[in-house]
């Protein structure tokens, strides 16, 4: 892989501005933890010489997925991230900057990107290639959230079989798991199924946790506390499932010491999560050394992060499809063009446009902007 820490940011930037946009889901989002109706997001916009980079922050106004938030977030970009940007300085200085937050990587993640996708589109690549990778195919996959009723669960597989994903996530929760799966499994035997419980589970839980070792997963997600490694690796001896961690990594050093203690056998990798698409993309390169296969995951990103997911998995060390359905498939509208969609074989494929290769449809943007405020 290429090394772009040399590459220098911008001499001069213009502007950045910081955006909260409420964009209304299809329907209800739930996991074992919240439900969510919309998507609310910060998105940061730098620009310079008419050409902006767009990153998105994956916070939610709530702790229920991780500790930060959407305010947590705008209050830490322009109190501390911000005022580290030099303009001209490499992207290696300014991550011996960001390192100095401790924490805080979605908000970290969200102005890295946003001066990834401007100094890609400033070279004039498409920020895969910018980052020193190539382009190939990726597939597609989906999360399906806690449904009321087992008919609920299956009437989303349907649709989730008939849309050509290459692996179908199913959340679960105490009580709302074995008889899900056994429903699942009864009708679709052999295909790529995975459970994802966002943290429901204690050891405590260990005999249900076992029984699910009869449904031939993927992997488990994420089973135990939302920051656990050690009780995960206990339990990864006591089950065949590979145990699969999500949550619990913020960055390389917690991918290792997962690793190094057993606790998981994959990982999930989001960008958003890690601190950016440079934290990100060394998390892969470890662990296709080290043989631990990676996913890239989502959190219901608009288009903006999403397109950041899928020039990640262009690193090799993607060996298995990921959380990357459709904008679509979450948004009735979408303010990014062109909009991510995989082709008729569940594929999604990038272009050469420059950067993300999004650009923003201004009128339905304006639509979903709750604020924004210029900061510099
Ligand atoms: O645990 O992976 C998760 C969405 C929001 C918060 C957490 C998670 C998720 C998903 C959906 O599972 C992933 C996606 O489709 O983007
Ligand atoms: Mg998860």
């Amino acid at each position: 892989m290429k090394d772009i820490r040399n590459v220098k940011i911008p001499g001069k930037i213009d502007s950045i501005y910081l955006y909260v946009i409420d964009v209304p889901f299809r329907k209800p989002f739930s996991t074992s933890s919240y439900t969510w109706s919309s998507k609310k997001a910060l998105l940061v916009q730098i620009m310079t010489d008419g050409v902006s980079g767009w990153g998105e922050c994956v916070a939610d106004p709530d702790p229920f997925y991780s500790p930060e938030t959407i305010t947590s977030a705008q209050y830490i970009i322009k109190e501390y991230i911000l005022p580290f940007i030099k303009p001209g300085m490499s992207i290696a200085e300014f991550t011996v900057l960001l390192n100095k937050i401790r924490g805080n990587r979605m908000a970290r993640a969200a102005v890295e990107n946003a001066l990834l996708d401007l100094c890609a589109r400033l070279q004039e690549k498409p920020l895969y290639a910018f980052l020193g990778l190539t382009g190939r195919p990726v597939p597609s996959g989906i999360s399906i959230g806690i449904q009321s009723s087992i008919e609920g669960v299956l009437q989303e597989m349907y649709d989730a079989v008939r849309h050509k994903y290459h692996r179908v996530k199913l959340k679960i929760k105490r009580g709302h798991d074995a008889k899900v799966l056994h429903a699942v499994r009864n009708i679709y035997p052999d295909l790529p199924l995975m459970a994802d419980a966002n943290g429901d589970y204690t050891l405590a839980d260990l005999p249900e946790l076992k029984k699910l070792d009869e449904y031939n997963l993927m992997m488990i997600e994420q089973p135990l506390g939302y920051d656990d490694i050690l009780d995960h690796a206990e339990l990864q001896k006591q089950i065949t499932t590979p145990v699969c961690l999500d949550e619990s990594i913020h960055s390389l050093d917690d991918t290792r010491h997962a690793i190094e203690q057993g606790s998981c056998k994959i990982i999930n990798i989001k960008q958003g999560r890690v601190g950016g698409m440079m934290e990100a993309l060394g998390i892969a390169e470890y662990c296709s050394q080290k043989g631990i296969p990676v996913w890239c995951g989502g959190m219901d990103e608009t288009g903006i992060g999403r397109a950041f997911n899928l020039h990640l998995q262009l690193h090799p060390g993607f060996t298995l499809p990921g959380d990357t359905s459709p904008t679509l498939h979450y948004f009735a509208e979408d303010f990014t063009e062109p909009t991510a969609a995989p082709d008729s074989e569940g594929f999604f494929h990038l272009t050469d446009a420059h950067g993300t290769g999004m650009v923003i449809n201004q009128k339905v943007f304006e639509k979903f902007v709750i604020s924004g405020e210029r900061v510099l």
